[in-house]
């Protein structure tokens, strides 16, 4: 019988192959929620630009055998690399990295059920490959091509303008995509599951390089630092109030300290913690700073847990995951503590599953602990109301003392809510972010509120201490127009700005009685000794660079990790050094005749040690020095 030969390329084919399964793998094995057009076309596309550039690779081959050879085997392993990501995703709802790959716990995880995450059918997933293969093998001569130079030139330069592309819109639909790399389920979804893995790798080798060459000399001078300027010899009077005592630590989603004692229309934003502010049992910090950077709630929850500064560029929380830490779960053991993080989101998300694990925690109650419906979400998900309503039962249910850390969510960006859970009306400006800010806020305050109410009819109240603490901004400097109109302020100076950073921060003492609002400078870095010494726990052998906060002897000053910094006096930011009661700018910085060095002035000294602490922090993180220390030892 005669064939009718068609000249169509076996690359081509590989590609169209491939893609499209890769494709149906997304929509069908991977529940990878799409939300608008733009991200189906992103997810549509990029399994054909991720095989094209790696099957277009074969016409540099000069023999047809070894053209066939490279696309048969590439066509393998990448099915292979599918099927391992989705057996992965079966057990963990998340995809494999690097380090996860020589990780021997999750693998063991694993292993017990392995058998029962493959399914019959997914031997379907090498279809394309043994169709790919058979295609290679026999029909060699029909489907191998011989370009000349300037057509493999064209076809590589294709490939790498289709893969710049899908960069692009990728980058459009999630600004900060790379830097960030907040969720590996968005990274794949953008730029698809191979390039991902590039991705990923790259990431963890530059790592691992900077962690290569530390070895723990480092270590000394930084603790020498930490004698002269942090620590302190004398305990506070608060020195094991909380002893034996559960921790409720709440991070409140976006709440920033302005809210507090103010209204919008007439009316009082948050009712209840302005009369928490008021309570005998409750210290409130007036003058408490976030100090996070792009990894947003991560990046605070690294503060309160470890005391260390983030990083200035990505989340410490994904490019970190693994290192050594000597965090807040780990060292409450030590009192026998059961650590656990409630959160209604997936567990991947700013890579908590791993980070949780690194920090010791004994347990992580993410979105598949809650029972979440269209009804009772609203933006990123479960409302507030209904999770903590349904965390109740799981907080019955742990060993006591416990510390515990629970994560809001519908107060977040762009600030979502359903008409019937608005008890107040959004503000009227050009931004509706900040307008839509207001009533959500109310509704945090009100879901708060109503979690005191069931610790005490499930008698867990009296005997917890309760902190509450705003994560970080949620309003950003985008918005500032409407946000000094709501001030009643001209403009936000960069002085405004800084002074916006507060979030509100509350330590709730039932039975305590001698609370008070407190107007030192504070801020995330000094939770974790707080809360060390709170529970009566000593600290001289740890590292790290906050105060506690019920103790006089304190640093001075709060640094933000872009270098700026509040101090009892000043207020440092884009180089100006303010007085921080009249926000009148001190002495303008003079740059010399070189035009280099600003002439010093009053902020200088206190810049000089920010600069030392944030180097400092990050010599531990990127050197993962921890390991080179053993805290049990005596100092
Ligand atoms: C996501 C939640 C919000 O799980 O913590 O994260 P954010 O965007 O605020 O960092
Ligand atoms: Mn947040």
């Amino acid at each position: 019988m005669h064939v009718k030969r068609f000249k169509v390329p076996l690359y081509v084919i590989a590609t169209i192959l491939f893609g499209l399964k890769t494709y149906i793998v997304y929509r069908v094995l991977f529940n990878i929620e799409l939300d608008n057009a733009m991200q189906e076309l992103i997810l549509f596309i990029n399994p054909f630009i991720s095989a094209f550039l790696v099957f277009s690779i074969s016409v540099w081959f000069k023999k047809k055998t070894r053209q066939m050879k490279y696309l048969r085997y590439t066509a393998l392993i990448g099915s292979f690399i599918i099927f391992a990501n989705l057996v992965f995703y079966r057990s963990f709802t998340d995809f494999i990295t690097v380090p996860q790959l020589f990780q021997g716990g999750n693998a063991a995880d694993l292993g017990s059920s392995i058998l029962n995450l493959i399914k019959p059918y997914d031997i379907l997933l090498f279809a394309d490959a043994a169709i790919i293969w058979w295609l290679g093998s026999k029909r060699e001569e029909q489907m191998a091509v011989h370009y000349l130079r300037r057509s493999k030139v064209f076809a590589l330069v294709l490939s790498l303008m289709l893969l710049a592309g899908n960069f692009f819109l990728a980058e459009m639909e999630r600004p900060q995509l790379f830097t960030k790399a907040f969720d590996r389920e968005y990274l794949v979804k953008n730029i698809g599951l191979f390039n991902y893995h590039i991705y990923d790798t790259i990431v963890h080798s530059k790592v691992k390089t900077q962690r290569v060459f530390a070895d723990g000399n480092e270590i000394p001078e930084i603790k020498h630092y930490m004698e002269e300027h942090i620590r302190s010899n004398t305990k506070s009077d608060l020195f094991g109030i909380a002893k034996d005592k559960n921790i409720i630590f709440i991070s409140a989603e976006s709440l920033q300290s302005f809210v507090i004692n103010n209204e919008v229309n007439g009316q009082e934003i948050t009712p209840f913690l302005n009369e928490l502010v008021e309570d005998e049992d409750t210290y409130y910090f007036e003058n408490f700073y976030h100090q996070t950077e792009q990894g947003k709630t991560s990046d605070s929850e690294f503060l309160i847990e470890n005391s260390l500064y983030p990083l200035s560029r990505g989340a410490v929380f994904f490019t970190h995951g693994q290192n050594e830490y000597n965090g807040l779960p780990e060292l409450l053991q030590q009192a026998d503590y059961y650590s656990a993080v409630f959160h209604a989101n997936g567990k991947s998300f700013w890579n908590r599953d791993q980070m949780y694990d690194s920090l010791k925690y004994d347990y992580f109650y993410g979105v598949e602990a809650y029972e979440v419906t269209k009804e009772n979400s609203v933006g990123w998900g479960l409302k507030d109301k209904p999770y903590f309503e349904q965390s109740m039962k799981y907080l019955q249910s742990l060993e006591q003392p416990f510390y515990t850390k629970f994560i809001t969510l519908t107060n977040h960006f762009p600030f979502e809510l359903d008409e019937k859970d608005r008890s107040i009306e959004p503000y009227d400006s050009n931004s509706n972010t900040l307008n839509n800010y207001f009533p959500t806020v109310r509704y945090m305050d009100e879901a708060i509120e109503l979690f005191f109410e069931q610790l005490k009819q499930a008698n867990l109240y009296d005997n917890s201490i309760i902190i509450i603490m705003g994560d970080h901004y949620g309003i950003s400097a985008n918005h500032n127009r409407a946000m000094s109109r709501y001030l009643e302020k001209d403009e936000i100076t960069p002085f405004d700005h800084v002074q916006l950073q507060k979030v509100p921060f509350f330590v709730h003492i039932p039975g305590h009685g001698k609370g008070k609002v407190m107007d030192k400078i504070a801020g995330q870095i000094d939770v974790k000794p707080t809360i060390m010494h709170m529970v009566g726990l000593d600290t001289s052998n740890d590292i790290y660079f906050g105060n506690d906060l019920f103790h006089d002897d304190r640093k001075g000053f709060i640094a933000l990790r872009n270098g700026d910094f509040i101090s009892d006096d000043y207020i440092y930011t884009s180089s100006i050094c303010y007085d921080r009661r009249t926000g009148e700018p001190l002495e303008q910085n003079i740059e010399d005749t070189n035009g280099e060095t600003p002439v010093e002035n009053a902020c200088t000294p206190i810049a000089e040690k920010v600069e030392t602490e944030l180097e400092y922090s990050d010599q531990i993180i990127y050197g993962d020095l921890f390991r080179f220390i053993d805290f049990n030892d005596t100092p």
